[in-house]
This record gives structure tokens, C-alpha cells and sequence, in this order.
């Protein structure tokens, strides 16, 4: 009798995972029919790959307005396509040229800067090409840190900043949770939300101090590194949120930074209109 329910069961699992394979197999037959063709971009056109445009901000994210920052100083052929698709980093932006993928926005600039024959800090001497980097880094690996997490945990993301229903807490906490665990393991978000705040301000003043009156990072010419500084400060001094970012925007300590970033954004986005 025990031998026969045994066999029983066996059978039974066998009937489950049997079936289970086959409704992942049909499943994946039909994602396939049905599946995007791939789309024919034209030859030689950038195809610059970010989430979709808010109304506040062309993007949520500063490598994103960076790369087109950089896109547009440089004068080079690109098409958006407004996606959140990620790249095979797994992160956001990302291009395509000629039906080749390329990652990282920094990565990407320093591919097109060789492929379009582009070199937008040539005026730059060593040692200044040097305090360019030491900035954009500054505002990459840590304003960009402080930056999200004023507005993604510590403000507990905005509604409005994603364009989602009030009500969809969900996707935010979704955003705050896997942010808090990024910045824990990046090092930041293991300290206070005050000395967060403190390190964003100290890096606000350095690049004040640096900038002093200068029209942009490295004199009267803009650079390459401009564009990380200012898509970085867009995420600052175009967004909503609450929290310290909001509150160290509002203060106006660092006048010339807000000078810098209203230049830039003159220069470089003059069809862009603040909406809110
Ligand atoms: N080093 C990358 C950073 C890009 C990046 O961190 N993008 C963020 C959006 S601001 C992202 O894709 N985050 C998704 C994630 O970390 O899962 C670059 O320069 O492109």
C-alpha cells in the first residue's frame, strides 16, 4: 500500500513539472511571435537610450543629461528613444550606433570623442584637464550619492517626480529600498541624513570656490567636464523634492554655482522650459 502511494505521488510530480516545462515552453514561443522586431535606426545617428522626459527636468537621471549635454556641445547626429530599458550594465543611459550597444555615459563619451573625432577640453593643459576630472569626479561619486539619497530615501521619493498616481507608494518604495541598499554598500548610507548633508554642502562649496568667476568649470571656455557638473546640479537645482537638496537650493549660498548651472542650461538647453 505505501509503495503504491508513492509511486502515486512520483507520478504526480512527474504530471507537474511535465506540464510546468511545457507552459514555459509555449510561453516562450509565444513571447517570441509576438515580439518586438528590432527597430531600424538610421546609420551614423547616435541613439541616446533614457527614461522618458518630465516636465520638470529632461531627465531624472544626471548621467542622462550629461550624455546629451555633451551630445549637443559636441554636434553630434542623435536621436532620442525614451525608454527604461536598461543597458547590458544594467543602469541607464545608454546608446546604440550603427546597431552597436555601448554603456556607461562616460564610456560613451570617450568612444564618440574618438569615433566623431571630438576633443571639447583640447584647450585644457594637463594640470587643468586634471582639476577638470577631480570635479566631475567630485560630483559623480559623491554629490550624485548625497543627491539621491536626499531624494529618494530621506524625502521618501516625490510622486511628482515620476509622474506615477499619489497613491502608487509602491513603485517609491520599491525605488527607496534598492537606493538605501546601494548607498549603504557605496558608504554614504551609513551616515546621518546631517552628514549627508554636510558632504553635499562641502562639495557645493568647493565647486563655488573653484568656479569663483569663472563663466564655467575651466575658464571662459566650456569643457568636456562640464557636462557631468551640470547634469549632476540639474538633479539639484530642477527637481522638487524636500528634504536637504531642496533646502541647500533655496538658501542660495553658493550664487556663482546657480550662475553656472543657468548658464549651462541657457547655452545648452534653450529648448527646455521649466514647467512647474
Ligand atoms: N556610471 C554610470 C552610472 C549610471 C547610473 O547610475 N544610472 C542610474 C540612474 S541615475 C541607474 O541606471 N540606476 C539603476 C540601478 O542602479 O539599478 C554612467 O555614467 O552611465
Amino acid at each position: 500500500m505505501a509503495v503504491e502511494n508513492s509511486w502515486n505521488s512520483t507520478k504526480l510530480l512527474a504530471t507537474a513539472v511535465g506540464s510546468g516545462v511545457v507552459l514555459v515552453a509555449v510561453a516562450k514561443f509565444v513571447r517570441r511571435i509576438f515580439a518586438e522586431k528590432p527597430k531600424e535606426y538610421p546609420k551614423d545617428v547616435v541613439i541616446l537610450f533614457q527614461v522618458p522626459r518630465r516636465a520638470i527636468s529632461p531627465n531624472l537621471s544626471p548621467f542622462a543629461i550629461k550624455l546629451e549635454t555633451y551630445l549637443r556641445m559636441a554636434k553630434i547626429p542623435y536621436q532620442n528613444e525614451y525608454s527604461r530599458k536598461m543597458s547590458p550594465k544594467s543602469k541607464t543611459p545608454w546608446i546604440m550606433l550603427n546597431g552597436k550597444v555601448y554603456s556607461d555615459s562616460q564610456f560613451i563619451i570617450e568612444f564618440l570623442n574618438k569615433e566623431f573625432n571630438v576633443n571639447l577640453s583640447k584647450h585644457l593643459t594637463p594640470k587643468e584637464k586634471a582639476v577638470a576630472r577631480s570635479m566631475f569626479k567630485m560630483s559623480e561619486e559623491s554629490l550624485y550619492w548625497a543627491f539621491i539619497l536626499s531624494r529618494w530615501v530621506y524625502s521618501y521619493g516625490d510622486p511628482t517626480i515620476l509622474n506615477i498616481a499619489p497613491f502608487n507608494r509602491y513603485i517609491l518604495w520599491r525605488i527607496k529600498f534598492h537606493v538605501a541598499r546601494m548607498c549603504y554598500y557605496q558608504g554614504y548610507g551609513r551616515h546621518t541624513e546631517a552628514e549627508v548633508e554636510t558632504i553635499c554642502r562641502q562639495d557645493l562649496k568647493a565647486l563655488s570656490d573653484h568656479l569663483g568667476d569663472n563663466p564655467y568649470l575651466m575658464g571662459n571656455q566650456p569643457c568636456e567636464e562640464d557636462c557631468a557638473v551640470f547634469g549632476m546640479l540639474a538633479m539639484m537645482w530642477m527637481m522638487p523634492e524636500t528634504a536637504f537638496a531642496a533646502k541647500i537650493v533655496q538658501e542660495n549660498d553658493y550664487p556663482n554655482v546657480t550662475a553656472y548651472f543657468e548658464r549651462m542650461k541657457n547655452d545648452h538647453w534653450p529648448d527646455y522650459e521649466l514647467q512647474t
